[in-house]
């Protein structure tokens, strides 16, 4: 078992966002609201996702919730979109713009060249539910871990990852029952319908997390990278298949016969690729 030191790498009003050996930490900070997000939480992310995909020391990113909450102790990973800042427009920060930004997080978790794993601390609920749909695994607190979705009680949808992904997941009738009853779900039931990765004592949780992520870092970093885009290849389209392809077009950077077409081009000759065929 490593031991974990973390140590702040930047601070924000909205998260946390801490290191230790290869693995970053993001945590939500607004247990008072079980950790809801508003248009300045969501900058904060994009903001700090961003920072832990430069870092060329980082392999794994585990997306937490701190708690628990001072006022009544409750434990969360996130509740979704702060439904007091909803606007007509979508949720609308200080500048008032109404914005849609968290679906922005959720790309960046999918299209991350490092494992992003959602460490279910708390209640995970609508736009919260939907990050952990999302990330590539998922650890759940067994005491305290509970799966809903709500989208539907507050008129929202989400119609991306959240729902058609989830199905992906769970199956399509089990989807379905989520986001039509927004039932509670725990630990376990999650696990059981194939959604979570692992329960685990709550107290425990953080350290399993981080024990996981030091197993993934003796790895290939290119080959966990290649193998995540494989896997959400099927699943995205063009824009996978553009993300896969991209990194197969700079691995063949590296080989002689690209050398080849890039110095005929800046010695201005013509080019010979006859050797390659
Ligand atoms: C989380 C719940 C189930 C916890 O219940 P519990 O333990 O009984 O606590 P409460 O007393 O209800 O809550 C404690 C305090 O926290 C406040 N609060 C909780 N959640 C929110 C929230 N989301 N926004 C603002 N405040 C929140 C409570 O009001 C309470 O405050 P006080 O003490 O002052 O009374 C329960 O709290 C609950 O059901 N929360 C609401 C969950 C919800 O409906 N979330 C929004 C769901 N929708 C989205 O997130 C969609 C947005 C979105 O992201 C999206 C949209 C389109 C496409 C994609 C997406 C996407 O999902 O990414």
């Amino acid at each position: 078992m490593a031991t974990i030191n973390w140590q702040t790498v930047k601070d924000y009003e909205d998260i946390t966002f801490k290191k230790c050996d290869g693995v970053m930490r993001i945590a939500f900070n607004r247990p008072e609201v079980r950790n809801a997000f508003r248009p300045k939480t969501v900058f904060e992310l994009l903001d700090a996702f961003q920072l832990a995909e430069e870092d060329r020391e980082v392999g794994v990113i585990l997306l937490t919730g701190e708690g628990p909450s001072a006022k009544d102790g409750g434990w969360a990973f996130c509740s979704g979109g702060d439904q007091r800042v909803r606007g007509a427009k979508g949720y609308e920060g200080q500048d008032g713009v109404g914005r849609l930004n968290i679906l922005e997080v959720q790309r960046l978790i999918r299209f991350s060249t490092k494992v992003v794993v959602a460490v279910v601390n708390g209640w995970a609920v609508g736009g919260g539910h939907s990050l952990h749909v999302v990330c590539d695994m998922t650890l759940a607190s067994k005491e305290h871990a509970i799966f809903k979705q709500t989208d539907a009680d507050v008129a929202s949808f989400d119609g991306g990852y959240g729902s058609a992904y989830l199905a992906k997941q769970v199956g399509q009738k089990r989807a379905r029952e989520i986001f039509f009853l927004g039932l509670n779900y725990s630990a376990q039931e999650a696990y059981d319908m194939g959604m979570v990765n692992l329960v685990v004592p709550h107290d425990e949780l953080e350290q399993v997390a981080f024990d996981w992520a030091q197993e993934i870092l003796t790895k290939s970093p290119t080959a966990i990278k290649m193998l995540k885009f494989a896997f959400n290849l099927v699943d995205d389209g063009l824009v996978g298949q553009q993300i896969f392809a991209g990194e197969t077009t700079r691995f063949a950077y590296g080989t002689e016969e690209a050398v080849e077409g890039r110095n005929a081009f800046l010695e201005k000759r013509p080019r010979d690729f006859s050797k390659f065929r």
